[in-house]
């Protein structure tokens, strides 16, 4: 890779840089108000996701305020299934709908090809969102991994507890399987297309990935996500951050067996752990708890210190254990990022 090569994506190739580059999850988002006046303009949230000119400038949003290296495609995992044929809707204030996929048949007229056509807008707010980012960012498109998906798609509903998708996996495996195939095809031809269309990285989203079983988990989360990556590099060379978050101590099969070229950690990750164990098979991201920065001042900094101490002389890209909260105050941001650029 060239010297001047954006610094995430140098990093994400194995360097180590000192200070790490940075950017938060979330970044773009219901905190910043010049979010909030241009999602006010367009009722539904699909829609708002798939105008390629408002979702070029909430992405660039959080860029021009603070001094980030990449910033994040501004789309959402929901749109898959949106995409796939499943009626999917943000009620305000309480989170996804969507309709039910197992009662009436939906389940066999889910369509990758729609999918791909439905979606195509997306694919036009990544090649604008380039074009307006200086040639330093780089630019991450995204997708839900898998089972995040299907746990969605299964639900009807946002939850705090996936166990309606968990009790399908036991009942009904099969029913599970051939929805883990439809997910692994559609995502990663929209991976794909989103690389083509000028993504310089991409990450999977697996937020849901707590709570299985071993063997579950290797069936569920390790393995599409790997068949995924593999699929991807087939027609592309962007690297790939894939985020299995909560699955604890599997974290280091992941890290082992998954040949991902990046790790997000989560919150709850022992950070010394992740040094000696994870960070030999793969460059790590993440940790800091979004809370933090809703408290900001010496907690919020402290624990950043703590990060860069851990990671120092890795290659680590300095980001939070989860997304930011839409409390967060921006002045707290600006301050972590100047902590991070100045240490
Ligand atoms: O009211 C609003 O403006 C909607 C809030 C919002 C936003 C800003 C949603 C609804 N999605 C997004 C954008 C989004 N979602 C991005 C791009 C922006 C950025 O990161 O800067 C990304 C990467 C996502 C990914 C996403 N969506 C995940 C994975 C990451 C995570 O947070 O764990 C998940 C689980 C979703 C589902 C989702 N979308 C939106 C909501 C409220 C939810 C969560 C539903 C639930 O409670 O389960």
């Amino acid at each position: 890779m060239v010297e001047s090569a954006p610094a995430f994506l140098r990093v994400l190739r194995g360097e180590a840089l000192a200070p790490p580059p940075m950017w938060f999850m979330r970044q773009a988002g219901r905190y910043l108000k010049e979010y909030r006046d241009i999602r006010a303009k367009q009722p539904s949230f699909i829609d708002f996701c798939l105008h390629p000119e408002d979702a070029c400038e909430v992405t660039l949003q959080p860029i021009r305020r603070y001094d980030l290296d990449a910033a994040i495609l501004f789309a959402d995992i929901l749109l898959i299934p949106y995409g796939l044929g499943q009626d999917v809707r943000f009620e305000k204030g309480e989170g996804p709908k969507l309709s039910p996929l197992l009662d009436d048949g939906l389940m066999r007229r889910l369509d990758p090809d729609r999918a791909s056509k439905v979606l195509a807008p997306v694919m036009e707010s990544v090649a604008r969102i380039r074009e307006g980012l200086p040639a330093d960012k780089a630019l991450i498109g995204f997708a839900g991994a898998p089972w995040t998906v299907a746990t969605y798609m299964i639900n009807g509903q946002g939850t705090k507890d996936p166990s309606t998708a968990r009790m399908l996996a036991f009942e009904k495996p099969a029913q599970v399987k051939d929805l883990m195939g439809v997910l692994v095809e559609s995502t990663a031809q929209y991976l794909i297309s989103q690389a083509k269309a000028g993504a310089d990285a991409l990450k999977l989203f697996d937020s849901w990935a707590a709570g299985l079983s071993e063997d579950l988990f290797v069936d569920l989360c390790l393995n599409p996500n790997k068949e995924i990556a593999r699929r991807v590099r087939e027609e592309t060379d962007v690297p790939i951050i894939y985020f299995p978050k909560g699955s604890g101590a599997l974290y280091e099969r992941v890290a082992r067996e998954g040949g991902f070229d990046g790790l997000a950690m989560d919150t709850q990750m022992p950070m010394r752990w992740a040094r000696e164990t994870l960070s030999p098979h793969a460059t790590l991201q993440g940790g800091l708890d979004p809370l933090l920065v809703v408290q900001g001042g010496k907690p919020m900094l402290r624990a950043a210190e703590h990060l860069l101490e851990t990671f120092d002389g890795a290659p680590y890209i300095f980001n939070l254990g989860h997304g930011f909260v839409p409390e967060t105050p921006p002045e707290h941001v600006a301050e972590l990022v100047k902590f991070v650029r100045e240490r």
